[in-house]
């Protein structure tokens, strides 16, 4: 009776979200997982409430989608919190922003120095808020030997003023005579970009329905597969995340090979 009980258990698709998270285990996990956390503005109007409602919401989604992140041993997973593009918005709006990221630290920082993870940030830091800096370099701080996931948000980044400058202080080493252009190859120009450390993103999720990337990674996202739903991020959870990766799994398993020969 134990056996047919096993037979019939292993063939039987996964469904709760426990066997879900196991099941995606034995298969290739993207390495770096990259967010357009879109769509927060859209909950709140569905429901008549002010935007700043909506970005609370999408903030308390946050937490979840890392742990969750974190326990499939992503290694980065990369935020888009706030776009070059976002200081357009309605002066209220992009200081209620700002304040998001003294909020969440104030709540999860202890849980994330408890989960071993590592908050990193990238983005242009000479007009974000100094109250917003001191809140985010102090959980870099408190995070900085922490060797699980790397929990990388993108405040004030827009890719092609990365890319811009990456072609800037190449011209510069060129001209101090440190470098010659024919040296500039691919690895040489990704060493320039915020995210040299962490490599590049394997799978791009965006939600709401938008099918663009908004000047978002534009480099680094060459090779990664984009996953898209109309989901807006406040009601996006764990099973989307999974639904996510799996579909990942799928198509990086169309290319052939194992868990240990695929290598992007
Ligand atoms: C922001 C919530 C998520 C949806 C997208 C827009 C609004 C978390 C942070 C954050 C940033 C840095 C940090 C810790 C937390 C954040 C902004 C907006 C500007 F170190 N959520 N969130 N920052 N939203």
């Amino acid at each position: 009776m134990l056996d047919k009980m096993k037979i019939w258990k292993s063939t039987k698709e996964p469904d709760t979200l426990d066997e879900r998270i196991e099941e995606c285990k034995s298969y290739k996990i993207p390495d770096h997982i990259a967010i357009i956390m879109d769509g927060n503005g859209r909950w709140a109007n569905k429901r008549a409430l002010p935007r700043i409602a909506g970005h609370h919401e999408g903030m308390k989604t946050v937490r979840p989608i890392t742990r969750l992140a974190n326990r499939l041993g992503v290694k980065a997973l990369t935020l888009y919190a706030f776009s070059t593009e976002n200081w357009i918005r309605p002066k209220m709006e992009v200081d209620y922003l700002m304040k998001l990221p003294e909020e969440f630290l104030g709540t999860f920082l202890p849980e994330l120095v408890e989960e071993n993870v590592q908050v990193q940030m990238m983005g242009e830091r000479s007009q974000i808020p100094k109250h917003t800096l001191k809140a985010v370099d102090k959980a870099i701080d408190a995070t900085k030997n922490n060797t699980g996931l790397v929990l990388n948000f993108a405040l004030n980044y827009g890719s092609r003023s990365e890319i811009l400058q990456a072609a800037k202080s190449f011209a510069v080493k060129v001209q101090n005579g440190e470098c010659s252009i024919d040296e500039l190859d691919d690895e040489q120009f990704s060493s320039l970009m915020m995210t040299h450390h962490l490599g590049d993103p394997d799978l791009m999720i965006r939600t709401s329905g938008e099918i663009r990337l908004s000047n978002f990674m534009l480099w680094q996202l060459a090779y990664a597969e984009f996953w898209f739903t109309d989901v807006l991020w406040p009601d996006f959870s764990e099973e989307h995340l999974i639904e996510a990766i799996e579909s990942y799994q799928k198509r990086s398993r169309r290319f052939g090979g194992l868990k240990s020969e695929e290598s992007q």
